[in-house]
């Protein structure tokens, strides 16, 4: 508790153009804390590493990812915004709990297991100890309910095993947190590939759609989007293409399953599709617009990334020092 408040914490990588599966997975999330929470929302830069990044976009990315937290509603002034890499404390608390974690437990990590396949060249130590260091991000700040997409739901179980097993061998230092996932909207699939994530380093661009996409592309890409031979409007598991396009229109519009297979009764999938795509251009049009807006200024976006630094700062010195003195290093 900060004050009278719980705290929420949640963090997005750097590591490319964010989707909407970030977006409705994630980010619009955040602001419903914003008001009865304490909040902090990170740029996880030190994750965005565990793959190659070409250091001028991932010092953009930075800034960009930052300026789409304020242009999808998050108010710096209610909101604790900051990039990981300025709280040092991120990486020491990451190396402490990488000593209360199993190798057997990070093995077993299918995200491991999926970026590894992925990115064989470069199976870095980094890339194994992710769930270490996302542990460290959340219970540095003592949060109590984290905002992720259900692929997210494994490390958050082991930030609670790790938080868990140093409280028992040190008595109550880490608040243990809870996972928030939208029901909703908790996984986006690739518009290709309907059973594969939606993800931001896919390369198939008609896969995904990002959110600072311009119109024209939204509705290419969801013209494009799989769908199946059927022709007919209804969520079920075994039309995986149709149900993602669904859940999508569904997030954007407010209307419910049974409203949305009403709507497209006896309508084929072109309509559909053009619907789906109209109400997510619109819907991503004012972030798109804030985006610009905040971008053409650099020392605004710069002194927002200061301010929220040193406030994490300030919460991440009193997890330390209680951290330190319980392991025994001498102060
Ligand atoms: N498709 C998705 N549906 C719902 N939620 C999603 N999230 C990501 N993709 C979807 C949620 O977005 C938050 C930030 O994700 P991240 O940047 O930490 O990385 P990620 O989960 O690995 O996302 P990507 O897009 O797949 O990135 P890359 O391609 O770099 O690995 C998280 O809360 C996540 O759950």
């Amino acid at each position: 508790m900060i004050g009278d408040k719980k705290i929420v914490f949640s963090g997005v990588q750097p590591s490319g153009n964010l989707t909407i599966g970030n977006y409705l997975g994630a980010i619009k999330n955040f602001s419903r804390f914003s008001e009865d929470y304490k909040t902090f929302y990170c740029v996880v830069d030190l994750h965005a590493i565990t793959v190659r990044q070409v250091p001028a976009e991932l010092r953009r990315r930075t800034y960009e990812t930052l300026a789409l937290y304020m242009a999808c509603g998050l108010d710096p002034k209610q909101n604790t915004l900051f990039v990981q890499s300025h709280v040092p404390a991120h990486a020491e608390l990451g190396w402490m709990l990488d000593c209360y974690t199993m190798f057997g437990e990070l093995s077993r990590m299918t995200q491991f297991k999926d970026k590894s396949a992925k990115h064989s060249q470069n199976i870095n130590a980094g890339l194994f100890t992710y769930p270490t260091l996302m542990a460290a991000d959340i219970l540095l700040y003592q949060t109590d309910v984290v905002p992720v997409g259900i692929d997210q739901k494994q490390h958050l179980e082991l930030a609670r095993d790790i938080a868990m097993r140093f409280n028992q061998a040190y008595g109550d230092t880490f608040t243990v947190p809870e996972g928030y996932m939208s029901t909703d909207t908790m996984k986006i699939m690739s518009l290709a590939e309907p059973t594969s994530k939606m993800s931001k380093s896919d390369t198939n661009q008609n896969a995904v759609v990002y959110i600072l996409d311009s119109k024209d592309d939204v509705m290419r890409k969801f013209k494009k989007a799989v769908t199946d031979s059927d022709a007919c409007v209804r969520y079920s598991e075994d039309k995986p293409g149709v149900s993602n396009l669904m859940t999508i229109y569904r997030a954007f519009t407010g209307k419910s399953f049974e409203e949305i297979e009403r709507e497209f009764d006896g309508r084929g999938y072109g309509d559909f599709k053009l619907a789906v795509g109209e109400a997510c251009a619109d819907g991503l049009a004012p972030v798109r617009e804030e985006f610009a807006r905040l971008m053409a200024d650099k020392k605004y976006l710069e002194e927002v990334m200061k301010n929220g630094s040193d406030e994490a700062a300030y919460y991440a010195r009193k997890t330390m020092s209680k951290v330190r003195r319980k392991i025994g290093f001498v102060n």
